[in-house]
């Protein structure tokens, strides 16, 4: 937990146009960025270096604060300053970066606990010190954030959370087919009869899916590959041996189960909802994904596409580049799921408390509409740790019945993240 000790000089007042915004929206109250300079100060104990690097970091991902970068500093450093301390006469780095603060810390560890001292000098040359204390293994970051915020003069801004918006109590029809599974496994993957099943729930639920992850990864994997080749028989599975252990199939790959597409509408939000029940291997924490697509262009032909004409990677390069070019077409309007790209990602973590089932809901894109590019949407649950059995029931995703109007899609805050080029619609 964080201890501050002694008064928040840097707090409220430092630069009085940051401070009193409301939360969360620093970058339309920031009044002009300011450039800051965060020294390396090679502590003893070699904490300080990995903090300078964290809190230009942080202060980076801050729209009202503009970071000279770890090279430059130390370049300048090096060349500004031969006798005196950088912090002593600090008008030279002012001059040679534009930078109006400068930061310096020092950290010290005593046990679990680490103490930070920061001091900061605004140009022209006014010192402050402000000392933070934290006993977590998560020290860095807590520390790094307290300073931000006490430099900004408001609380860091919070993503949306699972919680934040009640669900509403009426929707309209289900989007994907099936939620219910009361259908078996239309409208899902179909079931392998080892690790997937669909089958009478309990509970008065009709059918539900019941996933297992408490199994020997090894033997299952062969079983899904021979499945998939057309060398297994899903009527006459194989045994598989039970295992909980950190190398089981819960503890390396989990297991998907996947509905089919369902289109997307740009500018639409979404909810999706689930009920959960853990069986045996309490407190699973099944995160039921939607996953975004759209129909990108080929380059190569799908694997099954290959096997179905008889051919493989190498017998494909060999064709006449024409040939080729005339087999992606065609597979490509024939089998255009086989295609498909993934470009965006959310999901619903269940994580349940009890042995009882428990309802999960929420909206998504958390914040704005479904970004322009993602053609298709697909359910994807995953169960994985810990090792055991989870029962689910009535995955729905439906539109937001609270929505009036498309809502335009909201960007990454972090600066630098960008949609990847290849995540581009053909
Ligand atoms: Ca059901």
């Amino acid at each position: 937990m964080l201890r501050k000790l002694g008064c928040v000089v840097l707090a409220f007042g430092l630069w009085p146009g940051l401070a009193g915004g409301d939360e969360g929206e620093a970058a339309e109250a920031a009044e002009s960025v300011i450039r800051v300079i965060v020294l390396d100060f090679n502590g003893p104990d070699g904490l300080d270096r990995k903090l300078a690097d964290s809190l230009r970091l942080k202060l980076r991902r801050h729209d009202a604060f503009d970071v000279v970068d770890r090279i430059t500093t130390q370049q300048l450093t090096n060349a500004l300053y031969d006798s005196v301390a950088p912090w002593d006469e600090p008008q030279r780095l002012f001059e040679a970066t534009g930078a109006s603060v400068l930061l310096w810390a020092r950290a010290t560890r005593t046990g679990s606990t680490v103490t930070v001292v920061v001091k900061s000098t605004t140009a022209p040359n006014s010192t402050e010190s402000t000392t933070y204390t934290d006993d977590t293994e998560r020290w860095r970051a807590v520390i790094c954030r307290q300073i931000v915020e006490d430099l900004a003069g408001r609380a860091q801004w919070t993503p949306p959370q699972v919680g934040d918006e009640a669900e509403p109590e009426a929707f309209g029809r289900p989007l994907n087919v099936n939620g219910s599974f009361d259908d078996g496994q239309t409208g899902w993957d179909v079931a392998d009869n080892v690790a997937v099943f669909y089958e009478a729930g309990p509970d008065d639920r009709g059918k539900v899916l019941r996933v297992r992850t408490d199994l020997k990864r090894l033997p299952y994997l062969d079983y899904r590959r021979a499945l998939a080749q057309g060398d297994a028989d899903r009527a006459n599975p194989p045994t598989i041996e039970a295992d909980t252990s950190y190398e089981s199939l819960g503890g390396l790959e989990g297991v998907h189960v996947r509905s089919t597409w369902i289109k997307a509408a740009s500018g639409r939000r979404y909810w999706l909802t689930a009920d959960v029940k853990s069986i045996a291997g309490k407190g699973a924490i099944p995160r039921i994904f939607v996953k975004g697509f759209l129909d990108a262009p080929a380059d190569g032909l799908h694997e099954l596409s290959l096997r179905e004409r008889d051919l493989t990677p190498e017998t494909f390069a060999a064709l006449p580049e024409d040939d080729r070019t005339k087999l992606i077409k065609a597979d490509t309007a024939a089998h255009p799921e086989r295609y498909r790209r993934e470009c965006y990602r959310w999901y619903l973590a269940c994580r349940s408390q009890t042995d009882d089932w428990e309802h999960f809901a929420a909206p998504f894109p958390p914040r704005g509409g479904l970004p322009d590019n993602v053609q298709w949407l697909r359910i994807d649950i995953f169960c994985y740790w810990p090792p055991g059995q989870t029962l689910l029931d009535n995955v729905h995703l439906y539109a937001d019945p609270r929505q009036t109007d498309p809502l335009p899609e909201q960007p990454p805050r972090t600066p630098g993240v960008r949609r990847h080029p290849t995540t581009q619609a053909r």
